[in-house]
C-alpha cells in the first residue's frame, strides 16, 4: 500500500524505551506504518538501532529526521518536515539547506533522490506551545482556525507540499481546526497528531484528517490503550 493510503501511523521515539514486546505488538496491531521520529536527544545511532529492530516485521518504516545529523536512509521513505508556523527560519528552510550542503559534491544524485517517491515533504502546523516541538521551533501556536488554515494554504499552494500535518503533540487538539484546514486543501494529505488515546478520539479526527499519527499513548498508557486507536 502506498503512503497516500495510510490511515494510521505509529510514531516511535528513538529516545524512549522501545522493547521487543512493544515493537511486536505495534507490528501486529494493524497500523499502516511506523514513523521513527523525535524532537529531542535523537541521534543517528539511536534511530538506526530502532529501525533495525522494526525491520524484521515487514511493516513500512519511515524516518522523520529532526536534524541533518540523524537522517537514516535505510527505510521505505524519508518524511522531511518543515514547520510552517515556526518563528525561526532554521526550522522552515535552514536545516534543509544544511542537509543539502552535506551532499553538495554529489548534488545531481541528491536531486534524483529529492524528486523520487522516496522523499515526502511535510508542512507542519504546530499548535501546542507546551510541547517539545512547539518550544524548540518557537511556533506561533495561539492562532485562529482561519490562520491555521491559511498556513495550510501556504504549504499546499505556495510550497506545493504533499502533506500538511496538524501537530498538537502530547495534547488532544481542536477538531474544528482540523475541519477548517481540511476545507482548504485540495491535493495534500492531511495528517493529524496529538493526544489520541482512545477509539473515540481516533474516529473523531479521522472524520477530517486523512491520516492520524499516534505516539505518546504507547509510552504513557501502554499497548492495550494504543491498540484501541487503530481503526
Ligand atoms: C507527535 O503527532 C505525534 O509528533 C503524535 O502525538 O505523541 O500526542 O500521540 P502524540
Amino acid at each position: 500500500m502506498g503512503w497516500k493510503k495510510w490511515r494510521h501511523i505509529t510514531k516511535l521515539d528513538p529516545d524512549r524505551e522501545n522493547s521487543e514486546k512493544t515493537i511486536k505488538a505495534v507490528a501486529e496491531s494493524g497500523t499502516d506504518a511506523v514513523m521513527v521520529s523525535g524532537t529531542q536527544n535523537v541521534t543517528y545511532d539511536k534511530a538506526k538501532a530502532l529501525i533495525e529492530k522494526i525491520a524484521d516485521y515487514g511493516l513500512p518504516v519511515v524516518v522523520e529526521p529532526s536534524d541533518p545529523s540523524n537522517v537514516v536512509y535505510e527505510v521505505d521513505h524519508l518524511f522531511i518536515p518543515t514547520v510552517l508556523n515556526s518563528s525561526n527560519g532554521e526550522w522552515i528552510t535552514g536545516k534543509h539547506a544544511e542537509w543539502i550542503k552535506i551532499h553538495y559534491q554529489s548534488i545531481e544524485r541528491f536531486f534524483k533522490m529529492l524528486e523520487s517517491e522516496y522523499v515526502v515533504f511535510e508542512g507542519y502546523i504546530v499548535l501546542n506551545a507546551e510541547s517539545a516541538v512547539g518550544r524548540v521551533t518557537n511556533a506561533r501556536c495561539d492562532i485562529s482556525k482561519e490562520l491555521a488554515a491559511s498556513y495550510a494554504v501556504v504549504g499546499e499552494r505556495m510550497m506545493k507540499l504533499p502533506v500538511i500535518y496538524i501537530e498538537y503533540s502530547g495534547r488532544y487538539g481542536d477538531p474544528e481546526v482540523v475541519a477548517e484546514v481540511k476545507k482548504v486543501l485540495s491535493k495534500a494529505r492531511l495528517f493529524y497528531g496529538g493526544g489520541i488515546d482512545s477509539r473515540e478520539k481516533a474516529v473523531e479526527m479521522l472524520k477530517y484528517a486523512d491520516t492520524i499519527i499516534v505516539g505518546n499513548v504507547i509510552y504513557e498508557k501502554g499497548i492495550d490503550v494504543y491498540l484501541e486507536t487503530v481503526p
